[in-house]
């Protein structure tokens, strides 16, 4: 356990900044790391005036999947890795999806193994021109993990998502964007602004609809097409109830 923060949290108005802060290991996956993010982003999913969470990397990478020196190799043992996964990883990823708040991911540099999952888990993500994204894992023969299977066959189709992970082939941001993976590829030195833009345009819309149009995107990837009708019904209807609804109609019309 290090006595320095290995992940920062940066207060905004509306909106919540967490940075993973361990740049000497491109913010690798540690115990630490796992606990404090789940915390910051609970807390942050718990604050009524956040309306979203901006989530970046220190240093030169964002996130490069597990902590490799984290495991210790003990002769005639054999690892049992789920164990890591069902406590840390997927915790953290089914929160993200079904948190309140949109997560806004900055992704400033490489994204590896479960640092990609972590970006492709997250609500929009824009990316610095030399960011890329590695589905690591093949590498050092393993398969892709917090929810890495889920999520990249969606953002980027079946043939890529295969190739990406049984070639463990770096995606350029460029190349992501125009596949479709991601929301945005911007210059490096314009990163940071671009996310605290976007923090801020979430921030100013109601945050009701933000939070029940992620609940109506989580259904509709298990979802056939009349179950997925019944759900937006559902959640329309409290759309409706709530008061940002009435509020936004109101000064529509006044403007008119
Ligand atoms: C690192 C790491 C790292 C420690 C760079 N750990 N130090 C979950 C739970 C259960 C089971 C297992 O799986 C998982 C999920 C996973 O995420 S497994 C996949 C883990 N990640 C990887 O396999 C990626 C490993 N890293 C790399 O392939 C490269 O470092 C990438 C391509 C990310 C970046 O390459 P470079 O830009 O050339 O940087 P570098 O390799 O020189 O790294 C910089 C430093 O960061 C270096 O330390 P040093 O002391 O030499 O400066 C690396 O050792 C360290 N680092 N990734 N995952």
């Amino acid at each position: 356990m290090s006595d320095i923060p290995t992940v920062l949290v940066h207060q905004h108005d509306g909106f919540v900044e967490i940075v993973l802060n361990r740049p000497d290991r491109l913010n690798a996956f540690t115990k630490q790391l796992h606990a404090e993010l789940l915390a910051a982003l609970k807390a942050a999913d718990g604050d009524e005036g956040c309306k979203a969470v901006l989530l970046t990397g220190a240093g030169r990478g964002f996130c490069a999947g597990q902590d490799l020196t984290e495991r210790v190799f003990v002769d005639g043992e054999v690892p049992d890795l789920s164990e890591n996964l069902v406590e840390r990883y997927n915790p953290l990823i089914s929160f993200i999806r079904h948190a309140r708040v949109p997560v806004v991911a900055a992704v400033n540099g490489v994204a590896a193994g479960a640092g990609a999952s972590l970006a492709f888990a997250c609500d929009i993500v824009i990316a610095a021109h030399t960011a890329k994204f590695m589905q690591a894992f093949a590498k050092i023969g393993l398969i892709p993990d917090a929810g890495g299977t889920w999520t990249l066959p969606r953002i980027a189709g079946d043939a890529r998502a295969r190739a990406m992970i049984m070639l463990a082939e770096p995606v350029s941001a460029e190349l992501a964007v125009q596949w479709g993976m991601i929301w945005k590829v911007v210059d490096d030195a314009l990163l940071h602004d671009e996310a605290v833009a976007t923090c801020r345009r979430l921030a100013a819309l109601p945050g009701s609809a933000t939070a029940l149009a992620k609940r109506a995107l989580l259904g509709s990837s298990g979802n056939d097409l009349d179950a997925q009708l019944t759900l937006e019904a559902e959640l329309q209807r409290q759309a409706g109830e709530h008061p940002e609804y009435r509020l936004a109609v109101e000064a529509f019309r006044r403007k008119g």
